[in-house]
């Protein structure tokens, strides 16, 4: 990684566990046990149902925002201080990533705290500024229901975000997967961008993925440990404590 003149990251839900916020792949839990992630984050269940899907993303964003990031988080901001030419793309949508400190964050699948007009013609988007509400804001602008801003299945991603991670997949020297089950595509398909030009793969996950077996190297546990040991390999500790 110290050799590298650009390392990209790109992290999943499972840099967030350690937050607290349940991956895709773990069971939905309480009230929402008796749905699957992959059958409420779709355009068609919020035309079918939008204040479930609504009140799905309300409890989320309120999981997030009494959440805090965690070790793994903060280590990914510590890297970025100390490898110049670092990016970090996300596919997770609770801004952690950001909270924690990292900048210039790509996010692929957009963010939890965001909604967009649900009108196809319309797109007006503003923040979400209430966390209770059951049902669905109206769009200022044309009086569509509002949606959260996150891309759902069956949605394509912001064309500017996928083209710097694209770029960026194709022009790093080390790419490093962590806390992502890699089969959501498009944003999987960039380490196998990087797996084709040769560059180094490196994964963090404590479960293995399709990555598991072409990666250079593999760290099998969880990121909150592993990525501040690989912060302190790497950027050992300033005399000021600024990575803590
Ligand atoms: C697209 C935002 C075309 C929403 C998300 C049939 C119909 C339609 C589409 C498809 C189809 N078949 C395939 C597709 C394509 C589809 C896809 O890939 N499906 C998969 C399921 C096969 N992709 C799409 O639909 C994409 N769009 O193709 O549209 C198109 C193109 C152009 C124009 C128009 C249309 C859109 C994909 C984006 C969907 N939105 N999120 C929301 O959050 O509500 S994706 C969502 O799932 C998350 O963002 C996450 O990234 C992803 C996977 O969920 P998880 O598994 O929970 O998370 P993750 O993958 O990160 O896995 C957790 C990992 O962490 C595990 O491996 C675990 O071991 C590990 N872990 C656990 N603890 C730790 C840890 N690791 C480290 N430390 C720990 N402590």
């Amino acid at each position: 990684m110290a050799a590298a003149r650009q390392v990209l990251v790109i992290s999943g839900a499972g840099v967030s566990a350690e937050s607290g916020i349940p991956t895709f792949r773990d069971a939905m839990q309480g009230l929402w046990s008796r749905y699957k992630p992959e059958d409420l984050a779709t355009p068609a269940a919020f035309a079918r149902q939008p204040e479930v899907v609504w009140q799905w993303y309300q409890w989320r964003r309120r999981l997030v925002v009494d959440a805090q990031p965690n070790p793994g988080h903060r280590a990914l901001a510590g890297l970025q201080d100390c490898l110049p030419g670092m990016l970090l793309v996300t596919q997770n949508v609770d801004g952690l990533h950001q909270r924690a400190g990292s900048k210039d964050v790509i996010e692929l699948h957009g963010n939890l705290f965001e909604n967009q007009c649900s009108a196809s013609d319309c797109r007006h988007m503003a923040p979400n500024t209430d966390l209770e509400a059951t049902t669905p804001p109206l769009c200022p602008s044309c009086g569509a229901l509002m949606r959260p801003g996150v891309v759902w299945f069956g949605e394509g991603l912001p064309e500017a975000a996928l083209a710097r991670a694209r770029q960026a997949a194709s022009g790093c020297q080390l790419l490093l997967s962590v806390g992502t089950s890699a089969v959501v595509y498009p944003a999987a398909d960039l380490a196998w961008m990087v797996k084709r030009t040769g560059a180094v793969l490196v994964e963090i996950n404590p479960e293995t993925t399709p990555l598991t077996a072409v990666a250079d190297f593999v760290f099998p546990g969880p990121a909150g440990e592993i990525l501040p040991a690989i912060l302190r390999a790497l950027c050992p500790e300033p005399s000021d404590g600024a990575h803590t």
